[in-house]
C-alpha cells in the first residue's frame, strides 16, 4: 500500500478493512470517524447503536465509513463487530490525541482516537472528509489554564475537512473562532448565518462564511485544495431543531459543571469527558441523546458532501 505522503512510516502500521481498501483503490467517497466518541463520549449501549447508525447512514449516501481505532499497536481503519464491541465496552481504553499516537503504537497498546488523532490517520491515507459531533476548542478561562484542544491545531495541518455541529458550548466559542482564524483554517457554515454550538443552532457568533448549497461548498473545498492551502476546512452544520437544546437552560448547567470540575481538580485531557458526563446527568440524558443524533446527522451530511465532491472531481 502506498501512503499518500510516501513518508517513512511503514504501511504495516495500518490494518485496513476490505471495504475501505477497495474504496481507497477505487477512489470512492470515504468519510472517516473517530473512536473516542465510543469510549469517552457516549455510554453503552448508545455508543454501539450510534456508530452502527452512523456507518449505515454513510453507506446509504453512497460513501464508505472509515472508523479509526488503535488496537494492539496497529491503526485499524474500518470497523468490524468485534472492535466496535471492544471499544464500546472496555472502560480502560485510553483517549489518544495526535501527540500520543507514536507512543501507543510503539508500545503496542490500544487507544481511542480523538478528532486530532483521527485527522492525522485520515490524512496519511488521503481521506478528505471526517465527521464528528463537535470539534474540540479553546476552553473557557484558557487564559489561565492554556487548555486549547489539539483538534484546532491538527485541522490546520491535515488535508482532511471536518463536518461537525460547531464546537460544544462548554467552550469559549469566540476564542475558538479567533484561534481558527489565526491558524488560517477556513470556517464555513451550511445554511446558517450563525455559527452553531453543538447542542444549539446559534452560538451567539456570526458565521465567518455561510454557504447555501452543497455544490458551492464542494467547489470551495476544491479551490482550497488547488490553492495548495495546507490544512482542512471546518464545515459547521447546525443541529436540527428537534435535536437542539434550550441554550438558556444549558447555561447554568454548564456553569455548574465547569465549577465542579475545578473543585474536583479535573484537568487536561479529562476535562471534556467530566463536563459532558455532568451535563448528561443534569439533563437526564438529553445531552447524550442530542449528541448521538447530531453524530448521525453529521455523518449523513458528510457522506453527501464526500460523494458530491468525488462526482465533481471526475
Ligand atoms: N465531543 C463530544 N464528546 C467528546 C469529544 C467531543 O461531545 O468526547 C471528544 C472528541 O474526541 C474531541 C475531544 O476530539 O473530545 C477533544 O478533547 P480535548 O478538549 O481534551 O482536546
Ligand atoms: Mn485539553
Amino acid at each position: 500500500m502506498i501512503l499518500k505522503k510516501g513518508n517513512s512510516i511503514k504501511s504495516d502500521i495500518f490494518v485496513i478493512s476490505e471495504e475501505v481498501r477497495n474504496a481507497l483503490s477505487e477512489n470512492k467517497a470515504i468519510v472517516s470517524l473517530e473512536s473516542n466518541v465510543l469510549t469517552h463520549g457516549l455510554r453503552y449501549p448508545l455508543n454501539i447503536e450510534t456508530i452502527l447508525k452512523m456507518e449505515s447512514s454513510i453507506r446509504a449516501k453512497g460513501a464508505v465509513p472509515a472508523t479509526i481505532y488503535i488496537d494492539n499497536g496497529k491503526i485499524v481503519v474500518g470497523s468490524n463487530l468485534s472492535i466496535i464491541e471492544k471499544f464500546s465496552n472496555d472502560q480502560s481504553i485510553v483517549k489518544v490525541s495526535s501527540r500520543d499516537i507514536g507512543s501507543i503504537l510503539a508500545k503496542k497498546e490500544s487507544g481511542a482516537t480523538t478528532v486530532s488523532a483521527s485527522l492525522v490517520c485520515s490524512d496519511m491515507l488521503g481521506i478528505e472528509f471526517f465527521s464528528s459531533a463537535g470539534l474540540g476548542g479553546v476552553h473557557r478561562e484558557a487564559s489561565q489554564t492554556f487548555d486549547i484542544s489539539s483538534d484546532l491545531v491538527q485541522i490546520s495541518r491535515c488535508n482532511t475537512n471536518i463536518i461537525c455541529a460547531g464546537v460544544k458550548n462548554i467552550l469559549d466559542i469566540g476564542l475558538t473562532l479567533e484561534f481558527l482564524e489565526t491558524h488560517c483554517v477556513p470556517v464555513l457554515t451550511y445554511q446558517s448565518e450563525k455559527f452553531p454550538a453543538f447542542f444549539c443552532q446559534d452560538s451567539g457568533f456570526k458565521s465567518p462564511c455561510n454557504i447555501e448549497d452543497i455544490n458551492t461548498l464542494c467547489r470551495i473545498l476544491m479551490m482550497n485544495k488547488n490553492l495548495n492551502l495546507k490544512g482542512g476546512s471546518v464545515i459547521a452544520v447546525p443541529p436540527l431543531l428537534s435535536d437542539s437544546l434550550d441554550s438558556e437552560l444549558l447555561k447554568d448547567i454548564i456553569r455548574l459543571a465547569i465549577e465542579k470540575s475545578k473543585e474536583e481538580n479535573v484537568s487536561g485531557k479529562n476535562v471534556t469527558k467530566f463536563i459532558m458526563r455532568e451535563l448528561e446527568e443534569k439533563t437526564s440524558g438529553m445531552t447524550s441523546k442530542a449528541n448521538a443524533n447530531v453524530l448521525i446527522s453529521n455523518a449523513t451530511f458528510a457522506a453527501e458532501i464526500a460523494y458530491k465532491y468525488k462526482e465533481l472531481n471526475k
